[in-house]
């Protein structure tokens, strides 16, 4: 049996950092991954044979656990009838069906393989469509590797770009804006100075990416007020709360109607899958229809269709969302009792199958409120949770998922673990 640590040795010298994705590297919670060799239900495996219960579910997309017996049924079906295509099939038209049924605010969707591509994707369609430039994203909202998303703050009150990585050329960099989450007069302030060269504001409606955190009360209704007012197109970044938050993800949830939505995770089932959707004013802007260019080899591959159609089902079922709002405000509640017998300074955050967990007296409301003291805390905590069998996410900053096979058991056994956890910490 090979162990953890010789896979991580071999996969380092032939992988960037031993990984295919930064944050599974544990670098925000130290120490050394994990490989995994099987997931089943709610349970993770490593290579060693230890089970872990999963609360990160592959960042989102199993919401109806590990091997969801339909899922993978309609996976083997289409394996069979091959495997890609490069020519439309009939699995890219259920599923686009099935999403614009669930999600009013979109007439027609687009589909392609990561939320970043549907991001990226959007963000060009929103430049063509209003023939402006800049757009706008908030400070510790995420979305996706693309150029135009890797970029911080500036000094300012235009909060002009600067470069969040090299290799992101400062002539990309200056086009983005980058305003506090949650702070409508800051929104306001740059929008009255250049709303009418916005091509679109891009925004996480429940950010997941610094941890969980929900727009203020009017938030996200004055974001749509200032859109419509300056004629620039509102897109809702909903690849990690789309399906996970509820059936019709966040804008049903504070009902406001984006003109673009973007979703990955849920919607391929665990295959590769991302999409991009809206009104069809906007979205035949995209080729071959309209003149915004827009490609790839492998969208709406037949066994990624298969897998996220069979998803949508699954998440359509009676019951499945109260069910999941359930589990994780059981999780959460419990956590949250544990804490506070321990004398923990702990708070949390829960929406449907997403949570947030927060060594702070109350949660944050926007990326300055996280402090390095509860960042300190969460890897600790992180470490003693893993240490007894339980996975949660290796980094402060991301939120935390349960799914539908998440049984009480599996639940109250977690809060074992955090009543040990807490009093070793
Ligand atoms: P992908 O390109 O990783 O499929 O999606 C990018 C993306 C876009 N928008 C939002 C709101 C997202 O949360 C993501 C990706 N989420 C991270 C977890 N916070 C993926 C995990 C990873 O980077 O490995």
């Amino acid at each position: 049996m090979t162990s953890n640590q010789e896979l991580f040795q071999h996969a380092q010298r032939v992988i960037p950092g031993g990984v295919n994705s930064p944050v599974r590297a544990f670098k925000g919670v130290g120490g050394d991954p994990l490989f995994i060799a099987k997931a089943q239900g709610a349970h993770m495996y490593d290579v060693e044979g230890k089970a872990y219960i999963d609360y990160i579910g592959s960042w989102g997309p199993m919401i109806a656990g590990h091997g969801n017996e339909n899922v993978l049924a309609a996976v083997h079906q289409a394996v069979d009838m091959g495997l890609s295509f490069g020519a439309p099939a009939p699995a890219e038209v259920t599923l686009a069906q099935q999403i614009c049924d669930m999600i009013p605010s979109i007439d027609k969707v687009r589909m392609v393989n990561s939320g970043t591509e549907a991001t990226m994707s959007a963000i060009r369609l929103a430049r063509g469509f209003t023939g402006r430039n800049k757009i706008i994203k908030f400070e510790g909202c995420y979305h996706g590797h693309a150029d135009s998303f890797l970029v911080k703050a500036g000094s300012g009150v235009l909060t002009l770009g600067i470069p969040g990585s090299p290799g992101v050329p400062d002539a990309v960099a200056d086009l983005t804006l980058t305003v506090p989450f949650n702070d409508l007069p800051a929104l306001s302030e740059v929008m009255s100075e250049c709303g009418d060269d916005v091509a679109a504001i891009i925004v996480e409606p429940i950010a997941g990416n610094m941890n969980m955190i929900e727009p203020l009360d009017g938030y996200l209704q004055g974001m749509r007020d200032l859109c419509d007012e300056h004629g620039s197109v509102l897109i809702f970044d909903e690849v990690m709360t789309g399906f996970r938050v509820a059936k019709g993800g966040a804008q049903a949830l504070y009902g406001i109607t984006p003109d673009l939505t973007t979703f990955g995770k849920v919607i391929g089932g665990g295959l590769p899958v991302g999409a991009f959707g809206g009104r069809q004013e906007i979205m035949d802007y995209i080729a071959p229809v309209g003149p915004v260019y827009q490609a790839g080899t492998l969208s709406g591959n037949p066994l990624a269709m298969a897998a996220g159609s069979a998803m949508m089902k699954e998440i359509s079922s009676e019951g499945f969302y109260q069910q999941l709002e359930r589990t994780a405000q059981r999780l959460t509640a419990g956590l949250q009792a544990a804490a506070d017998a321990a004398g923990m300074a702990f708070s949390t955050r829960v929406q449907g199958g997403m949570f947030g967990l927060f060594f702070s007296q109350k949660p944050a409301n926007n990326f300055s409120d996280t402090s390095d003291e509860s960042v300190e805390t969460y890897k600790r905590f992180f470490h003693e949770m893993l240490d007894r069998g339980v996975y949660l996410a290796p980094s402060a900053y991301e939120a935390g998922f349960v799914s539908s096979v998440h049984s009480d058991d599996l639940i109250d056994e977690t809060i074992e673990a955090a009543k040990e956890a807490f009093k070793a910490l």
